[in-house]
């Protein structure tokens, strides 16, 4: 008994030792995100997460005590019966019970993630290797999003810069999504070569991007700020470094940056037309090749 309780006094002592160490508990644990959904995610997680400490507590308890009560060195005297039929009804029934129980607030938020109805605005996300594409369905605008230049220089082989050193090391990105706060975005999400995955934590959503499919998903950002999450889909070489970073702005400011960035686009699409129009040329200049042949 003595050798337990030094082993039970040793763990304590471990554990209030690691404590100032160790981050938060709000860190270890799932966190509750900014959108209506991580939150409802967050507690769906907690609900099921108590219901679990309940019943180990429980089935923990009466094994223990069972164990310590009735072992054969206190003269405990086996008992006898083979079957029990309401034992058996009682220990299928509960547990079958509590799985029912479990299911429907599951079930309900698992219908509320895939429900993308009335959504403001839709962005389709495609993943190359290895960087995503952003568009403003119906606004002409869309981008590429790819790693960083501080955190591509600092990842090089031998690149003599402290990774540590580089802020968000390999959370950053040159062009960032932006999306406007308080709107239900609805995203698209699709790949042009191998299968990757978007993830933004604070948003709770994850979700595959599949050459040839196109899958849905939705999120409504309540509080303004930039939020950072990584392509979580085993994508080839450079899977480690093609980061998602959303900016949540305000809905004026959003439709202000939306504003230049079509102008942007136009701006750039400009010199894409006088380039259509020397096409002619070109197809009469490959007819002669054609007739020379
Ligand atoms: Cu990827």
């Amino acid at each position: 008994m003595n050798m337990v309780k030094r082993a039970l006094a040793a763990g304590a002592v471990l554990m209030l030792g690691a404590g100032p160490a160790m981050a938060g508990w709000s860190d270890i644990n799932l966190r509750v995100g900014i959108t209506p959904l991580s939150r409802e995610i967050y507690w769906l997680h907690m609900l099921i997460l108590w219901i679990c400490v309940v019943i180990a507590v429980a089935v923990f308890s009466v094994m223990i005590y069972s164990i310590v009560t009735f072992r054969k060195s206190k003269g405990a005297v086996p008992a006898t019966f083979e079957h029990s039929t309401t034992a058996e009804v009682v220990w299928t029934l509960i547990p079958a019970l509590i799985l029912v129980a479990m299911a429907i607030p599951a079930a309900r938020t698992l219908v509320r993630i895939d429900d993308t109805r009335g959504s403001s605005l839709t962005i389709k996300a495609t993943g190359y290797q290895w960087k995503w594409q952003y568009e403003y369905v119906g606004e002409g605008v869309s981008f590429f999003s790819s790693l960083a230049r501080e955190s591509d220089a600092a990842r090089q082989l031998d690149s003599g810069v402290d990774p540590g050193s580089v802020q968000n090391y390999l959370l950053d990105v040159d062009h960032p999504l932006v999306v406007p706060q308080g709107v239900k975005v609805r995203v698209l999400i699709t790949s042009a070569d191998v299968i990757h995955a978007w993830w933004v934590p604070d948003f709770a959503i994850k979700k595959d991007a599949i050459p040839g499919y196109i899958n849905e998903m939705w999120f409504l950002a309540e509080k303004p700020g930039t939020y950072r999450g990584q392509c979580v889909e085993l994508c080839g070489r450079d899977h480690g470094f093609m980061p998602v970073v959303v900016e949540v702005k305000p809905r004026a400011e959003f439709d202000a940056w939306l504003e230049t960035q079509k102008a942007a686009m136009q701006a750039s699409n400009a010199p894409a037309a006088r380039v259509a129009q020397v096409r002619p040329t070109d197809q009469r200049a490959a007819l002669r090749l054609v007739d020379a042949e």
